[in-house]
């Protein structure tokens, strides 16, 4: 599984769509299951490293690891342990990576880095920036009661965003960008 793991990676970096990922759907159904999940280290040095890339349990897109949890969480808690695993939860740039993120939340709903924890209506990512052009659902956010966090799939039909109750459980993806 290894082997195959890292030809999977190093076809992605060579085409770097989300296209590719959904044609590799089946494929990493059977991967994901097999490999155990690691820890990764931060490099502090700025240099790509294939073992980066290749860390059982993650996925490579566009610049940046991602991981998955099994489990669901309060979006506190799910940030907790993105940070433990020197990354934070995913902050979503571009259609491409919501496309990325669509694919791999399977249906289930999935916290995302997106909250407006510190000022209503002020919705940021965990780097403190602004987001801009969110994939939001019409209507949303509406903080319907107290919605503080952004879920990408609460209709797990279509991964767009709502904001809910940070209290809810979800699983999470976790990003740590690559310094590239
Ligand atoms: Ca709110
Ligand atoms: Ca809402």
């Amino acid at each position: 599984m290894e082997k195959i793991g890292k030809e999977y990676n190093l076809n992605v970096i060579a085409h770097g769509k989300a296209a590719d990922l959904m044609d590799k759907e089946n494929f990493y159904d059977g991967y994901m299951k097999e490999v155990p999940e690691t820890q990764i280290t931060r490099k502090n040095d700025g240099t790509i490293l294939e073992k980066d890339i290749t860390t059982p349990g993650w996925r490579y897109f566009s610049s940046s690891i991602y991981y998955i949890s099994t489990v669901k969480k309060s979006w506190i808690e799910s940030r907790k342990d993105c940070r433990g695993r020197g990354a934070d939860l995913v902050i979503i740039n571009n259609s491409e990576e919501q496309v990325f993120v669509d694919v791999w939340r399977r249906n289930q709903g999935v916290w995302i880095g997106a909250n407006d924890r510190d000022s209503e209506g002020t919705w940021k990512w965990v780097d403190g920036n602004k987001v801009i052009n969110g994939f939001w659902n019409p209507g949303q956010p509406n903080s319907n009661g107290d919605e503080d966090c952004a879920v990408s799939g609460y209709h797990p039909v279509n991964g767009k965003w709502d904001d809910v109750s940070c209290n809810y459980n979800y699983i999470w993806i976790c990003e740590k960008r690559l310094n590239m």
